[in-house]
């Protein structure tokens, strides 16, 4: 399969107060045993002003090249297509969001080639229980986080620490965060962030890319409402790979409190 377009698909997370469908919780995490001098060896030249560190960060990740960040303030490349003639739906489709240029390639080659190079990707594994069966999920993309709920904040220095919000308490091993180890946004991302932000005027305090290698790859139904996420997760999402449709489906409304589903 030719992959040959970044496709960037933002929304705001559904209502955590409906949590039906959920993902099962990762409880084991591949990150990518590569280093920045095994990747990149020009890198060990680089000054630390061309790339975030983080000591979560398995090795530092560049900052956009100077003629993508220079293109950023361009996107979107399209106007925002309203769709929200359906109940509880309200999406902003930009089509393209980052130009394809002549040759079909364009900006959008070059910054699907920069992040598949430059971020850190792994496969979520995880196993689950059925019926006192135990079987192992390999999820089956690309993909890599970055970001902290809004009770929480970076303890700062490059250091792993998380502090509460309000109260700067650390919670660094907060069992949600000592099993997902937070890692701040770094710039190149944070610069992608920034612009879905003013294309949709909502704000996002996580940032997700997906990589669907090929069209073995896939996402099925699912909703971001995992408890780690926080109460209210807005997540920037960039997927990238194939052009492919994505799909949405509404969740059972669940019956008034005190009202019980079961048949007589
Ligand atoms: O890659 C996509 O388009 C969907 C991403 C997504 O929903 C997720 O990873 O939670």
């Amino acid at each position: 399969m030719k992959i040959d377009r970044v496709q960037s698909l933002i929304w705001s997370a559904f209502s955590p107060q409906v949590p039906r469908y959920a993902k099962p919780a990762p409880t084991k995490v591949d990150i990518t045993p590569e280093t920045p001098a095994t990747r990149n060896p020009e890198q060990k030249t680089r000054s630390s002003d061309e790339f975030s560190t983080h000591l979560a960060y398995p090795f530092p990740i560049s900052h956009l090249p100077p003629a993508l960040a220079a293109e950023l303030p361009s996107w979107p490349a399209s106007l925002g297509r309203a769709i929200n003639d359906q109940p509880n739906i309200d999406l902003l489709y930009f089509e393209p969001y980052v130009a394809r240029g002549l040759g079909g390639g364009g900006n959008a080659r070059s910054l699907f080639e920069f992040l598949r190079a430059e971020l850190p990707f792994y496969r979520v594994e995880y196993d689950i229980n059925r019926g006192g069966t135990s079987t192992h999920i390999r999820t089956p993309r690309w993909t890599t986080v970055f970001g902290l709920d809004d009770t929480s904040r970076f303890g700062g220095g490059g250091n792993e620490k998380v502090l509460d919000a309000k109260t700067g308490r650390d919670v660094s091993t907060d069992k949600f965060y000592s099993r997902y180890k937070p890692r701040p946004i770094p710039k190149c991302l944070d610069e992608l962030r920034l612009s879905a932000q003013r294309a949709t005027g909502c704000e996002f305090n996580f940032c997700l890319v997906n990589y669907y290698a090929s069209g073995a790859d896939s996402i099925s139904f699912h909703s971001d409402d995992e408890r780690f996420l926080g109460p209210l997760p807005a997540i920037a999402s960039f997927s990238l790979g194939a052009r492919r449709d994505f799909l949405l489906k509404h969740k059972p409304t669940p019956p008034p409190p005190g009202v019980s589903t079961r048949r007589p």
